[in-house]
């Protein structure tokens, strides 16, 4: 299994983009391209539901020894036993975070500024965090963007693994590498790509030769 400081590239399998019959497939395809870590993000999902997409998709992961990380629930990252929860400003604390999961399990944790990516570097218990929306998104709306200006200074003040977010595509890509960023999530980008193996390979081409 990689370790997520290994990791470059995350990829997001949002419900809001993906029916959920295709989620193997597009889940496929996105490790063929070379998908470093993948969460299931299913906002409007039940519980049961979530934790039957994240059995079946899990064993895809484990065969490419990705890691698989669900998005807002412990107790069914716990149950199912995937390799990570990511929790945002509003969820439960960390340390009940890690209650529920253990200490073997990522925990990642969204940061929307500055200030709060410095005090989740802070927070024991955090693996690595998510710094966005660094452009305006559907995926995440009523979020205010962070813009470019910051990444440098966040890579900077945390030393925790940082995954930039929110609006990236492989076209703008280079420009936010060229801001200072190590680590992209792509969500909307890949899921809507008329190629998700080649959209991957080509971010993740640009992502090798940023370091
Ligand atoms: N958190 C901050 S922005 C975002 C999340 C979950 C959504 C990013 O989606 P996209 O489609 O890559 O802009
Ligand atoms: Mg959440």
């Amino acid at each position: 299994m990689r370790n997520i400081a290994d990791c470059h590239l995350y990829g997001i399998l949002d419900l809001g983009y993906v029916d959920e019959s295709r989620l193997p497939s597009v889940l496929s395809e996105m490790l063929e391209g070379g998908v470093d870590v993948v969460q299931l993000r299913a906002k409007n999902a039940t519980e049961s539901k979530i934790e039957a997409l994240a059995a079946e998709l899990l064993p895809l992961c484990r065969r490419a020894e990705v890691p698989f990380i669900i998005n807002d629930f412990p107790g069914i990252a716990a149950k199912v036993g995937v390799d990570g929860v990511h929790v945002g400003q509003d969820d439960q604390p960390i340390s009940e975070v890690r209650e529920i999961v253990g200490e073997e399990m990522l925990v990642g944790k969204s940061t929307h500024s500055l200030d709060q990516a410095r005090a989740a570097s802070r927070e024991t218990g955090v693996d690595y965090i998510g710094f966005g929306p660094i452009f305006a998104t559907p995926t995440k709306p009523d979020y205010v963007p962070i813009g470019k200006a910051e990444i440098d200074q966040v890579h900077r003040d945390v030393e925790l693994p940082i995954f930039c977010i929110g609006g990236i595509k492989r076209e703008n890509a280079p420009e936010i590498l060229q801001a200072g960023a190590k680590r992209l999530v792509i969500v909307s980008g890949i899921l809507q790509a008329a190629n998700i193996p080649e959209y991957v390979r080509d971010v993740q081409t640009l992502l090798q030769s940023n370091r």
